[in-house]
């Protein structure tokens, strides 16, 4: 196949590459059809990819990776910069020579038996000023289907790339080298955990991923560039790259409102992004589910992009009531990873909103299900293209961007933290946003589900720098001159009774919570000053009928006892993680905040 491309840096890293990775053959990806219909049918062939039912699931497939590979890895996840201070108290650190060359001895040969592709892609419209172009070199046609869906591959990425264009350098290899005459044979290639590299090294702008084939480990334009790299860039050009969705709400008067917002992964992002409004005449439209770039327009408003160019969304728990968008996103055209299939072909998980069929049901580890342990890992995804979206934003791909009036931080807390409050002023906000705790989820394997972590910002795995100058980045955001800034605020859907029940319905509902926020952004809302912060109104939310007055009561309620053990937790062993580079700024909000509450 010739070269699609005369770039000579890029067709040196090629050749230097397939030099070390040894593959069978190589092969230029073009984003189109044909190529992605030849991955499927590879991956059919090596037994990795189960067709679905063609007319319930229409050009859909079943992937169910090693039960080890199934989620980040947080352990083997690198910030290699030369001096440790920058990779900072809350990533982990390896000299980038060093790990260079750790690397280079894995991936020696690595991709033998198996051919090598460069995914060259865009993350944003192609040829927007503000998006950036990666090439991923992989072994894995997992991978380059999944990028089809997540990025925009193909001609025209090499077309504005030219003979000189700037590229982010993602290498990935599952590292798994084949024998001559060995196939995968319904073994999906990974390397154990210890021979694992997520490998970030910011300086460079370049990535190296070795050993796994699943998602954030894997697909590098989203976690690894979208984030940990791009949130380097946007440090040294005065932007922001965050985990946050991007929604835009509309009033019953047809005014809009877009609104970002920061939650840990597998807290809601996805959901609330796709919401519909249980509220009438309000309307929710989805510019983006996970990753939000963020830069100031000549009128000082932040305007926002969505990166990406499809979802890799949690499955379990999605159902036609809870996420009917999500539903028909998946309808066509969708890969699902790690779910249960049905003997109709037809895919299940647990909270999908229906019994499993009866009849023989595989479970994701490929086992005929006994119906004891569950049919769908919890970190179970789907990758779907944006598009398909019945909510889909019309300006989910306006290079331009759109205006942010809201910042929403939030976390599973099932205490404490309120249902929503409104942070006094940017600096206050950013406070806010560094000390946001959650209950650990499935979507990384090594960190211990259900415990409370500080997670900043919803930053704690993609930071790509030292968190502490992180925080000092948001606060002089907040002094750019002339900015218009957008108001934050701090929502919590996930507080529980003493009793285990959820004392708020979340879902749709959480439509009231953005109703109060529109309004405060107007100006209109009904609010009233606490030591917290701005709070709605005891009848401000219009509280739905499936909420006691008790309980409304208790999600609005400012506990002080819960919130001086918070600022204890967080004066003794959060800050002190961040030395010399946490920004006073924090401390002074911290101590004000306990002020305030002991007044
Ligand atoms: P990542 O893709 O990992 O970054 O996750 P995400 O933040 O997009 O999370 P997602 O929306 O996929 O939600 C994860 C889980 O939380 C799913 O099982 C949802 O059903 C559940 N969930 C989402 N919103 C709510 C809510 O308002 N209340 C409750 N109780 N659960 C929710
Ligand atoms: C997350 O874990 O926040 C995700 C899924 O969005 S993954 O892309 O696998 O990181
Ligand atoms: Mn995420």
């Amino acid at each position: 196949m010739p070269t699609p491309t005369s770039h000579a840096k890029l067709l040196q890293w090629v050749e230097e590459i397939v030099t070390l990775c040894r593959p069978d053959a190589v092969q230029w990806c073009d984003g189109s059809q044909d190529e992605y219909d030849q991955m499927i049918q590879l991956a059919v062939a090596a037994g990795l990819a189960t067709p679905l039912d063609a007319a319930t699931r229409p050009n859909s497939y079943l992937f169910r990776s090693d039960p080890s590979d199934v989620a980040r890895v947080e352990n083997r996840t690198y910030i290699a910069s030369r001096n440790p201070e920058d990779a900072g108290p809350t990533n982990n650190w390896i000299d980038p020579e060093t790990l260079k060359a750790t690397m280079r001895g894995l991936y020696a040969g690595c991709m033998a038996g198996r051919t090598l592709f460069v995914i060259p892609f865009s993350m944003g419209p192609v040829g927007s000023p503000i998006a950036k172009i990666g090439v991923e070199i992989t072994d894995s046609p997992y991978v380059v289907v999944n990028m089809h869906i997540m990025t925009r591959v193909g001609g025209k990425v090499l077309e504005v790339l030219g003979t000189d264009g700037e590229f982010v350098p993602c290498l990935h290899s599952v590292g798994k080298p084949l024998a001559p005459g060995q196939a995968d044979n319904g073994v999906w290639p990974c390397a154990p955990l210890d021979s694992k590299y997520i490998s970030h090294f910011p300086e460079e702008r370049m990535i190296w991923a070795y050993g796994s084939g699943y998602g954030g480990n894997a697909l590098l334009g989203k976690k690894c560039l979208a984030l940990r790299i791009a949130s380097a860039q946007a440090r040294d050009e005065g932007w922001l790259a965050e985990h946050m969705l991007i929604l835009k709400l509309t009033n019953p008067l047809g005014a809009v409102r877009f609104v970002a917002a920061a939650f840990p992964s597998a807290c809601g992002k996805t959901n609330l992004a796709m919401l519909v409004p249980t509220i009438a005449g309000w309307k929710v439209e989805t510019v983006g589910d996970d990753i939000a770039w963020m830069k100031f327009g000549k009128d000082g408003q932040l305007y926002a992009i969505n990166p990406e160019a499809g979802f890799f969304g949690v499955a379990p728990g999605t159902s036609s009531k809870s996420n009917p968008n999500a539903m028909s996103a998946i309808a066509r055209n969708t890969i699902f990873t790690n779910v249960a299939l049905t003997s109709a072909n037809d895919i299940w998980w647990e909270g999908i909103g229906y019994e499993p069929p009866a009849g023989e049901v595989i479970d994701w580890k490929g086992k005929s299900w006994e119906r004891k342990e569950v049919a769908a890992h919890a970190n179970a995804r789907f990758t779907a293209p944006a598009h398909q979206c019945p909510a889909i934003a019309a300006e989910w791909q306006d290079p331009a961007g759109v205006p942010i009036s809201a910042i929403l931080f939030g976390g599973r807390r099932p205490g404490t933290v309120p249902l929503v409050h409104q942070a006094l002023s940017w600096q206050h906000g950013v406070f806010l946003g560094s000390i946001v705790g959650s209950e650990v989820t499935a979507a990384a394997l090594d960190v211990q589900a259900g415990t409370v972590r500080r997670d900043p910002f919803a930053m704690l795995p993609f930071c790509g720098y030292n968190m502490g100058d992180y925080f000092a980045h948001w606060l002089r955001i907040g002094e750019t001159a002339g900015a218009q800034l957008p108001q934050i605020f701090f929502v919590n859907w996930f507080r529980k009774a003493a009793d285990g029940r959820w004392l708020w319905p979340g879902y749709g509902e959480n439509s009231r919570v953005l109703r109060w926020i529109f309004e405060q952004c107007e100006g209109t809302g009904k609010f009233v000053l606490t030591p917290l912060g701005i709070m709605p109104t005891d009848d401000a939310l219009d509280a739905p009928a499936s909420v006691s007055a008790a309980d409304m009561a208790e999600l609005l309620k400012v506990d002080r006892e819960g919130w001086l053990a918070e600022i204890a937790d967080v004066r003794s062993r959060h800050y002190p993680k961040f030395g010399d580079k946490l920004p006073p700024a924090l401390l002074q909000e911290l101590d004000a905040l306990q002020a305030r509450l002991s007044a």
